[in-house]
């Protein structure tokens, strides 16, 4: 395990809230609000890919009344990993000391942020998770469950990665989390980005924490879930997990997927 993390243990310092949007106009300002609300101290960056519904413009109203808020403005749809990546360097880059990952569509309840900084005190990245105890999934057609679940199982088994949700989105890192994990040669993009940085991080030696959340099925706006997302994660993961298999029986070991 990593001896720098003791070090790492206690005050968080500065929050950077980052919510990648690609058409989220009915639920932008909502989500910032309730973030602003429940986390006062707090910043929020918005990281929209040009959404042709005009949720940037949105974003940039909200942070003309609040300074607490920025929007980075990325070009065109480029897939969730690309935003959040772009968001965890701008926020690195401008100082924050503990960046979290939140969906914009109301299903990471910011009034549960809180609790996941608290168990950040004593980790180096938290997880939101379903499937915990105490964790639970409101409104979600059957089939999302089964996939979301089967992902996760999937995942743990052949990776290796004692994490019960490792698909969620609900997270929050360390900044030294994301620096030791080898974010610049992170390729995912949907579902898969998530396994990847959990399963990053656990290979890196660092303290990862699962905290139950209610995870609330969106109200408005349409899911960006595709067969595309689905079919990356699965080939990904199962490359991943050969890979790793191979190494062991060759006795290599490797740093990054
Ligand atoms: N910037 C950016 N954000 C994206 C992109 N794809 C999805 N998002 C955002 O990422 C978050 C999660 O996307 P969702 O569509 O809710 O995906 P999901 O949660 O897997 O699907 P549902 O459960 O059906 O809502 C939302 O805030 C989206 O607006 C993208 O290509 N670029
Ligand atoms: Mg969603």
């Amino acid at each position: 395990m990593n001896d720098a993390r003791q070090r790492r243990k206690g005050p968080l310092g500065s929050i950077l809230v980052i919510i990648p949007t690609y058409n989220e106009v009915d639920n932008i300002r909502r989500v910032v609000t309730r973030v602003r609300e429940t986390v006062p101290e707090a910043h929020v960056l918005v990281a929209d890919d040009n959404s042709p519904d005009g949720t940037g413009k949105v974003a940039d109203e909200l942070a003309a009344a609040d300074e607490r808020v920025r929007v980075l403005h990325r070009k065109g749809k480029e897939g969730l990993g690309a935003a959040y990546l772009a968001g965890f360097r701008w926020g690195i880059d401008n100082g924050y000391d503990v960046l979290v990952e939140m969906d914009a569509d109301g299903s990471h309840q910011p009034e549960e942020l809180p609790r996941l900084l608290t168990a950040l005190k004593g980790a180096d990245l938290v997880l939101g998770s379903r499937w915990v105890p105490g964790g639970r999934v409101v409104n979600w057609p059957r089939h999302r469950e089964i996939l979301s679940r089967g992902g996760s199982t999937y995942s743990r088994l052949l990776l290796g990665v004692p994490i019960r949700d490792v698909t969620g989105g609900y997270r929050a890192f360390r900044k030294e989390t994301l620096l030791g994990l080898g974010m610049d040669d992170v390729a995912s993009q949907g579902y898969c980005f998530q396994v990847d940085l959990a399963h990053r991080a656990v290979r890196a030696g660092f303290q990862v924490v699962e905290v139950p959340i209610t995870f609330v099925e969106r109200e408005r706006g349409d899911s960006k879930m595709s067969r595309d997302i689905v079919a990356e994660a699965l080939w990904r993961v199962t490359a991943w997990g050969v890979r790793s298999r191979v190494d062991q029986v060759l006795g290599r070991s490797r740093h990054t997927g």
